[in-house]
C-alpha cells in the first residue's frame, strides 16, 4: 500500500508558468471534468521580496491530461475590477455534482469576508448562486447530494464569540438549491486537533470511500518560540499543516476518524520559503480508479504542489 509521496516535480504550477502578470500561484481547486483535469488557481500579482507594487488577485485556469503537467489559459478567468464593495475572489475549490462544476471561493468585501458558491459549465461564464454573511470562507461542496440536499463544509470566523483568540472551527450547512443554506452544525473544533493551537478550516472537497467521506483540512499552529521563513513580514509564526479526517457517509457532520498527526507539513524548500513560509493549504483531492489519491495544496502561499497516496493508506491513518 503506497504511503504519502510528494511529487518530485513539485511545484506543479508557479508564477513562471503563467503567461500574464503573476507573483504567487497557490490555493487552487482541482477536479476532473469532461475527461480533463482542471485547475482553477489563485494568482496574486505585484508582490516581490522587499515590496509590493500595483498588486492584485485574479483567478486563472489550467488544464492537464495527467494531473501533473499543466497548460495555463492565456488570460485570467475572473478578476474583480472597479467594484465599490467587492475587492477580490480567491482560494477557489471545485466540485462536480450531477455533471456541473461548482466553485466555492472567498470574497473580500468592504464589509467583511464572504463565502461564495458559483456554477460553471465552460470555465468562461459562471453564475453566482449564493454569498454568505461575513465572516466565513474555506467553503467546499460534497460531490453528491445527501438526502436531496447539497452539503457544504465551511469555516466561519467568530472573533467576538471565540474570545478574540483566532480559534475557528469547521462547520457544515445544507441547501436544497445551493442558494439557501441552513441546518448548520459544528463538525470539528480546533480543540479536537492536536496539532492546532489556532484555527482550522476545510481543505479540498471530500471524496467518497466505503469507509466514509475522506477529507483534508488545514490546521494552524502559531509558534510563540520561533520565527518562520517568508518575505511578507519578519514576524511570520503561523505554520499551516494539512490534516486528514473521515466523516460519516450519511451524516458528514459526524467525524468518525481523524489522523492525530499532520498528513502534510512543510519540509521542502518550496514549502518552507516563499511569501508566507511553512504554509500548506490543501484545496483539491482526486480519487483515481486505481485507488491513488492526488492531493493538491498551496505551498508557502507561493506555489501549487501535489502529493499522492493510496486511499486505503489514508483511511488507515484515520482509524
Ligand atoms: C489564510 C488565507 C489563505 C492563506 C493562509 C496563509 O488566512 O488568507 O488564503 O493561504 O491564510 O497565509
Amino acid at each position: 500500500m503506497k504511503g504519502l509521496i510528494k511529487y518530485s516535480g513539485n511545484p506543479v504550477l508557479s508564477a513562471q508558468n503563467i503567461p500574464y502578470n503573476s507573483s504567487l500561484v497557490f490555493n487552487a481547486g482541482v477536479t476532473k471534468y469532461n475527461g480533463k483535469y482542471i485547475m482553477v488557481f489563485r494568482n496574486d500579482y505585484g508582490f516581490f521580496p522587499g515590496g509590493q507594487k500595483d498588486k492584485g488577485t485574479n483567478i486563472g485556469v489550467a488544464f492537464s491530461d495527467d494531473g501533473l503537467n499543466w497548460e495555463t489559459q492565456p488570460t485570467p478567468w475572473i478578476e474583480i475590477k472597479d467594484d465599490p464593495e467587492i475587492s477580490r475572489f480567491y482560494d477557489p475549490r471545485l466540485t462536480v455534482i450531477d455533471g456541473r462544476c461548482y466553485m466555492c471561493f472567498a470574497v473580500d468585501t468592504e464589509h467583511g469576508v464572504r463565502g461564495g458558491v458559483a456554477v460553471t459549465d465552460d470555465f468562461d461564464s459562471y453564475e453566482i448562486l449564493s454569498m454568505s454573511t461575513p465572516d466565513n470562507r474555506n467553503m467546499v461542496l460534497f460531490p453528491e447530494k445527501i438526502k436531496g440536499n447539497f452539503i457544504r463544509l465551511e469555516r466561519p470566523f467568530p472573533e467576538y464569540g471565540r474570545g478574540y483568540k483566532e480559534r475557528f472551527d469547521i462547520w457544515m450547512s445544507e441547501s436544497p438549491d445551493c442558494r439557501y443554506w441552513g441546518d448548520t452544525r459544528l463538525v470539528l473544533g480546533t480543540e479536537d486537533v492536536p496539532f492546532a493551537n489556532s484555527k482550522i478550516g476545510p481543505g479540498a472537497p471530500p471524496v467518497k470511500t466505503s469507509a466514509g467521506w475522506l477529507t483534508t483540512f488545514h490546521a494552524v499552529w502559531k509558534h510563540e518560540d520561533k520565527l518562520l521563513k517568508g518575505w511578507e513580514t519578519s514576524d511570520w509564526r503561523k505554520e499551516y499543516y494539512g490534516g486528514l479526517a473521515l466523516l460519516d457517509l450519511d451524516d458528514p457532520s459526524k467525524v468518525i476518524g481523524i489522523y492525530k498527526e499532520p498528513l502534510l507539513k512543510a519540509e521542502h524548500e518550496y514549502e518552507i520559503d516563499g511569501f508566507r513560509g511553512s504554509v500548506i493549504f490543501p484545496g483539491g483531492m482526486i480519487l483515481e480508479d486505481d485507488g491513488e489519491v492526488k492531493i493538491y495544496y498551496g505551498a508557502a502561499d507561493t506555489f501549487e504542489a501535489v502529493a499522492t497516496a493510496d486511499v486505503n493508506y489514508l483511511i488507515s491513518l484515520c482509524k
